[in-house]
């Protein structure tokens, strides 16, 4: 039996593993070798669902964690998650390798630097079937726009994603990992934020993707990325 229940969101595509903040859990599940199972929701079907586990009055939202090997505990949230999963599951990989102030700093700075690049980049993009309409309306009323208006214009947005990935070249031209010499925290952030830019704008994800510093990361990140080590290592 699996360890962990893990909720994820799915679009149109059954399966498909794209979403920015359900990917981090994924990722750091992979990383600490925790086997799980996963649960899809949808825009539409996840207010029933997670309230329906977590029980408490907090909006819904995905990732959400049962813990089946510790009586069945709920945790909302990817950064909630990932801090109890390195307190309860001491014996795995870490992800914050003794400086989880530097993780949350990394994790704010693509949160509030990067991701809002990104969402601009795919969220003509996002085909989530049934729940369209709800999603336009949610984001709309959320951005005070409307999508197009939101999306901006494509230039201004790679521009603006060079300028914030200028940082993390520097990172990646000293050491392997963003973390340093092991994966961690840190990778698991920027490599879910651009797994959401891979699905939805593979051909922006394959211009950003050129940088040979950022293609080296990706590369060694992959088994973290999908739970495997690629055929050809
Ligand atoms: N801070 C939360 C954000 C979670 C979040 O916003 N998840 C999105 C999916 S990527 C969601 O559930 N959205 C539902 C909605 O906005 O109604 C986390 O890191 O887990």
């Amino acid at each position: 039996m699996a360890q962990i229940r893990f909720f994820d969101l799915e679009l149109n595509i059954p399966g498909q593993i794209w979403s920015p903040n359900t990917c981090k859990t994924r990722f750091a599940l992979n990383i600490k070798n925790i086997s799980y199972e996963t649960e899809w929701v949808t825009f539409s079907n996840l207010y029933t669902i997670i309230p329906a586990i977590t029980k408490t009055d907090k909006k819904p939202t995905v990732p959400i964690i049962v813990d089946l090997s510790h009586h069945n505990k709920v945790i909302q949230d990817s950064w909630d998650i990932a801090l109890y999963l390195e307190e309860n599951f001491p014996d795995t990989p870490s992800l914050f390798h003794g400086n989880v102030g530097l993780h949350k700093f990394f994790y704010d700075y693509c949160t509030f630097n990067i991701l809002p690049i990104l969402f601009k980049m795919i969220v003509l993009s996002i085909d989530c079937g049934p729940s369209q309409a709800w999603f336009r309306k949610n984001n709309e009323a959320k951005f005070g726009t409307t999508l197009e208006v939101y999306a901006g214009d494509s230039n201004k947005n790679m521009e603006a994603l060079k300028l914030a990935l200028v940082p993390i070249y520097h990172v990646l031209k000293k050491y392997p990992f963003i973390t340093g010499d092991k994966v961690g925290w840190a990778d698991v952030v920027l490599a879910a934020h651009f797994t959401m830019l891979q699905e939805l704008r593979p051909d922006l994800f394959k211009l950003v993707f050129a940088h040979p510093l950022l293609s080296a990361w990706w590369k060694l990140t992959y088994k973290y990325r999908t739970g495997n080590v690629p055929a050809s290592l």
